[in-house]
């Protein structure tokens, strides 16, 4: 077949498990590329269902059977129609008073199908309006039986899940590798209701009260007059509230860390961020907090690659979810808690479990798994599922409960009002995505796009009508908990709890527990953002919270900027520093990991082969990267030197040392006037010196020892020559646990 028809993306086979894309070309093999489209001439009888594309479950909102999804109305049928099911002859052309005449008003074909597109957008999120979803399941352990009711968290339940992972500030379309914190919001459909945990994957928020919520999201989203800038926090209005109102540095600190721009949706950690109560069989409570870890580690970019990428391929995020998914790479992360005595202080090692913006350090309190979520299947239709899901932290199962957090109870009523305008109406948990996998019966009726036909005439109780059904429910039954826990006697207050007050003793505890590298990558995201600022006050304002931080931080930042620093004015804590919140210094798995092998098709392919299958089962995703796309060889092409950039790889491998194709860029000595010293194409020269640059694991074997002498990066930390490809990987894998080749990096900071 002709080279072009041939490209086969491993990644993203339609077959399923990473092995199949191992499959040789032959059509219609598992991983084989798709036969050839028909030319679209004749009708022809509606195509079967895919297996995907049933709704998310089979009752309708009052618990009825709805039985196959119909699938009807896709375009898989024969004929077109209109909305109302009649054949028609011509979509292409509108009515006409003759071929050159006006439009006719009874057009109700034309009017039908633009009236629709003309209402295809809803409003998008007021705040993570960005994201990408995926389903899954989660299998429970059975470890948090003793302290909480919940059906699905009992040993060896399995309950379906939808994820969705966003950004906050940047609208639908914007960037995902930009500077922010990521949601991490999961419905869990268990049979007892639907559990919503609604997370981030920073542990602490802005704020400690929900009421300043607009506050934030005024200062974070882009300037009112000129809408800029897109998606980030580098802005005068973002320091300006950051800075006034400081008890947004801890959440701030994480943004400037590393944890601002994960490396993959997949390599992040979750967390609910509140305390909640969690209430056992025996009426028994306890407090605790949620946390997600994602079995491939912590990873993040680097800030020069997010940037790169968000230039490059502005979907990251979302294409690596769903390829990886599609892959057979299924995500997981494993749910955990932290468990605390209910005490009436509901305070833990000193620490107020009220307020929002402090953490329970893992060395105090240890995350205990309680169960595993894999993301298994990506979402069919990504209006219907991804842009349609609404979360609600009130979607609680019994055994799990709120407490008096002020930011969790601001939160109780946000996310239910916004959907009424979001999605139109109170009937939002009728959409097929939204819709509880436990029977419903509830007595609310009517309103906007209401779908159920309710039989009866007796919503109401108590009645007669309908035989007094439906009937509360008991423990015996399942009934949700609302534990009685005892509300003080106290004035009616606008007020905090003093113990909100502490500002900075923990974002002092997160600094000291980066390790060097992480601080570096601290103080120059400071820098940056600040930076960007245009008023001096608001840096000043700034750096003043950074004194009372870490005196070093602020030097560095301040030298940046080019002010003086100011000395603190609270004294510094002393803190007792969290290694579990740095990403260096731990072995990482490699799973998942997408590993670029630099092919020539002119040299020796000697064992390119053998390295692919090794790293297929080694659990990562191998890239072969080559001038031109089709195949190299018996080896189909997955990226050529125009659609491969070193951003999408963990690792590099070089089989070869490609020369200059004729479309390559000159050479940087060439433009310069000196003689090209490269016989390489100096696209892969540059994918070696990026790679170099973002710390990456390099290695290779033959001729593509060359390209590391060319790139100039031979002999150099993390720079494997070896003598076959096997020899490469083994010692490009060993690298790869630490994540990326650290030492690489300056790190002023000791
Ligand atoms: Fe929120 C969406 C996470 C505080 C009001 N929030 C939203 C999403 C996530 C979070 C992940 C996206 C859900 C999705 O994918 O559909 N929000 C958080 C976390 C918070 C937090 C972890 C603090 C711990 N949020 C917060 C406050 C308020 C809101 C204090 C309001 C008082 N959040 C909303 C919202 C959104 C939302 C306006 C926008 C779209 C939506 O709810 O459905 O209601």
């Amino acid at each position: 077949s002709k080279p072009a028809e041939a490209v086969k993306n491993v990644v993203k086979t339609a077959s399923g498990k990473i092995a199949d894309a191992l499959t040789p070309d032959v059509p219609g093999a598992p991983g084989s590329a798709p036969p050839p489209l028909e030319e679209p001439t004749t009708p022809h009888d509606p195509l079967p269902p895919k297996s995907e594309q049933g709704a998310p479950q089979t009752r309708t909102p009052t618990g009825a059977e709805t039985g196959a999804p119909t699938i009807a109305n896709g375009q898989q049928g024969a004929y077109l129609t209109t909305a109302n099911g009649a054949r028609l002859r011509d979509t292409d052309h509108s009515l006409k008073a003759g071929p050159r005449g006006p439009v006719l008003l009874q057009d109700h074909h034309l009017r039908e199908k633009i009236t629709h597109f003309d209402h295809e957008r809803i409003p998008e999120r007021v705040v993570h309006a960005r994201g990408a979803g995926a389903h899954g399941v989660f299998t429970a352990y059975g470890t948090a039986e003793a302290v909480t009711r919940a059906g699905f968290l009992k040993k060896g339940r399995e309950t379906d899940v939808f994820v969705r992972f966003s950004t906050v500030l940047g609208s639908r379309g914007s960037a995902d590798t930009v500077r922010d914190t990521r949601g991490f919001a999961t419905k869990f459909y268990t049979d007892e209701g639907t559990f919503d945990l609604v997370g981030n994957n920073i542990p602490v928020f802005f704020i400690q009260d929900a009421i300043k919520f607009p506050d934030i999201i005024h200062a974070g989203k882009p300037h009112p007059d000129r809408e800029i800038p897109q998606a980030q926090s580098a802005h005068d209005t973002f320091w300006d509230f950051v800075s006034l109102h400081t008890e947004a540095q801890h959440h701030t600190i994480w943004n400037m860390s590393d944890r601002g721009i994960p490396r993959s949706y997949r390599t992040m950690e979750g967390f609910g961020v509140h305390t909640f109560r969690l209430v056992n069989e025996a009426g028994e409570t306890v407090l605790a907090k949620f946390h997600w870890k994602p079995k491939l580690g912590v990873h993040s970019l680097t800030w020069e690659e997010a940037q790169l990428i968000g230039g490059i391929d502005p979907d990251f995020h979302r294409r690596d979810l769903y390829d990886a998914i599609e892959a057979g790479a299924y995500p997981e992360w494993e749910l955990g808690i932290q468990v605390f005595p209910d005490t009436p202080e509901e305070t833990f090692a000193g620490i107020d479990l009220l307020d929002p913006t402090k953490i329970v350090p893992e060395e105090l309190a240890e995350v205990q798994p309680i169960g595993r979520l894999v993301l298994n299947r990506t979402p069919t239709n990504f209006f219907a599922e991804t842009e349609q899901v609404a979360f609600h932290l009130g979607h609680l199962p019994p055994g799990i409960d709120v407490t008096n957090d002020p930011l969790l109870q601001g939160r109780l009523f946000s996310y239910v009002d916004t959907q009424l305008t979001r999605l139109g109406g109170p009937n939002f948990t009728q959409i097929p995505i939204n819709r509880p996998h436990a029977a419903v019966n509830d007595m609310l009726r009517d309103g906007f796009h209401q779908h159920a036909v309710h039989a009866g005439v007796a919503p109401y109780r108590p009645n007669s009508l309908d035989g007094g059904n439906p009937f509360p429910a008991g423990d015996a039954e399942h009934a949700f908990v609302d534990v009685p826990v005892t509300v003080a006697q106290a004035p009616k207050v606008r007020a905090n709890p003093a113990s909100f007050d502490d500002h900075y003793s923990q974002v002092r505890l997160f600094w000291l527990s980066m390790s060097p590298v992480e601080k570096e990558h601290i103080i120059r995201a400071y820098t940056f953002e600040l930076g960007k600022c245009y008023h001096q006050t608001i840096k000043e304002r700034q750096l003043q919270s950074l004194a009372n931080i870490d005196p070093v931080l602020c030097e560095q930042v301040a030298t940046g900027l080019g002010l003086p620093a100011p000395q603190p004015t609270v004294p510094l804590p002393d803190v007792t520093p969290s290694p579990a919140l740095s990403q260096v210094g731990r072995e990482w798995p490699s799973d998942g990991r997408m590993v670029g092998i630099v092919v020539d098709p002119d040299g020796d392919l000697e064992g390119v082969d053998e390295v692919r299958r090794a790293v297929f089962s080694a659990g990562m995703v191998p890239l072969l990267i080559a001038p031109h796309g089709g195949m190299v060889g018996d080896l189909p092409v997955q990226r050529t030197f125009a659609t491969g950039r070193s951003v999408e790889f963990d690792a590099v491998l070089l089989a070869g040392a490609p020369a200059p194709a004729p479309d390559a860029l000159p050479a940087r000595d060439a433009k310069a006037g000196t003689p090209a010293p490269a016989t390489v194409d100096p696209r892969v020269l540059l994918l070696v010196e990026e790679s170099w640059r973002h710390a990456k694991a390099i290695g290779a074997w033959g001729a593509g020892v060359t390209v590391l002498e060319q790139a100039g990066v031979a002999g150099t930390p993390g720079v494997v020559a070896a003598g076959s490809g096997a020899e490469a990987l083994t010692a490009v894998q060993q690298l790869m646990a630490a994540h990326r080749v650290w030492e690489r990096f300056p790190a002023a900071v000791a």
